[in-house]
């Protein structure tokens, strides 16, 4: 039995088509709380989370920055308080610069490092210098890494560090994110990886690193990870993503692991979705995260 948190974050200022802000609302009526609460979880939903008033952010190419810039404070100081296993119901993708940093400070207020496992068809490493769209939901995991460039934002409690990353998914990454990320440690498992050696491939050792180093794992799942004809509901669509069965693989490993300690559930759109496919879809890949399973298969113990 977990002690889950839902924490809404209708934050939807991190690119331009707007819809996110539904989100948390989308994952309530497809029953979030209720499908974890059927598997023996102790669920709390805390509600909808404000950000305090837009902080001044320079740059006249950058998108309602200021705007993330609060609500990444918000996170921060919720987040960083909240016990157990908060899951964080989006919102777009700029909110994780708070719930990862917010997660990095919890863990490291524990003595704990942070591992950070990224789901996305993208990299989100951009900084408020090198975007190109101006758009901050590609921006969080150069700001959870304590990258230069993010001036008026808050200052980083803890920073995450790169050869803590993994990332899965990936197949579309911009040249300067690329050239940046290469020069990291953080493991980067795209969509070509993932044909050749299939999407678990990184997870094992990834995961005994974590356990290795007694280290809290926050899993941030952007809903482009999977394939855009079984989650339609995103405007950042790219082709050949995940499938239902990769994902859910995926799920059931970590599951297995026994290691997550929070989640992002982001990007979700519900004005694009289909009859609240992707809603559904993304509640069921987190049951199987939290421990739906058709069979039982051994545990592998912590520590
Ligand atoms: N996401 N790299 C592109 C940009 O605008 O910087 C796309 C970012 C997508 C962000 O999917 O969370
Ligand atoms: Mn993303
Ligand atoms: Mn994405
Ligand atoms: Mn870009």
């Amino acid at each position: 039995m977990t002690r889950v948190t839902l924490v809404g974050v209708p934050l939807d200022c991190g690119k331009r088509r707007p819809g996110c802000l539904m989100g948390p609302d989308s994952f309530r009526v497809a029953g979030l709380a209720e499908a974890l609460t059927a598997l023996g979880h102790e669920v709390r939903d805390i509600g909808n989370l404000a950000p305090g008033p837009a902080r001044e952010v320079p740059g006249a190419h950058l998108y309602r920055a200021g705007e993330v810039a609060a609500w990444t404070e918000t996170l921060i100081a919720t987040g960083r308080a909240l016990p157990d296993m908060p899951i964080f119901m989006g919102g777009d993708h700029a909110l994780s610069c708070g719930s990862v940093a917010a997660m990095a400070a919890r863990a490291s207020d524990r003595g704990r490092p942070l591992f950070l496992l990224w789901l996305d068809a993208h990299s989100d490493y951009h900084t408020l210098a090198t975007t190109e769209s101006g758009n901050l939901h590609g921006c969080p995991v150069a700001y959870a890494t304590g990258q230069p460039d993010f001036d008026g934002f808050p200052d980083l409690p803890a920073r995450v560090a790169h050869e803590n990353i993994c990332m899965i998914g990936l197949r579309s990454v911009d040249p300067s994110e690329r050239d940046r990320l290469a020069g990291t440690e953080a493991v980067l498992h795209d969509m070509r990886a993932i044909d050749e050696h299939g999407i678990a491939a990184p997870l094992p050792a990834f995961l005994d690193r974590v356990r290795a180093a007694g280290g809290d794992l926050h899993v941030s799942f952007d809903i482009d990870f999977l394939d855009p004809s079984i989650a339609p509901a995103v405007v950042t669509t790219v082709p050949g993503g995940a499938t239902f069965r990769e994902a859910h693989l995926v799920m059931e490993m970590l599951c297995e692991a026994g290691l997550v300690t929070s989640l992002d559930l982001v990007e979700l759109n519900p004005a694009l979705d289909e009859r609240g496919r992707s809603a559904r879809l993304m509640v069921n890949l987190t049951e199987s995260l939290m421990g739906r399973k058709i069979f039982d298969r051994p545990t592998r113990a912590r520590g």
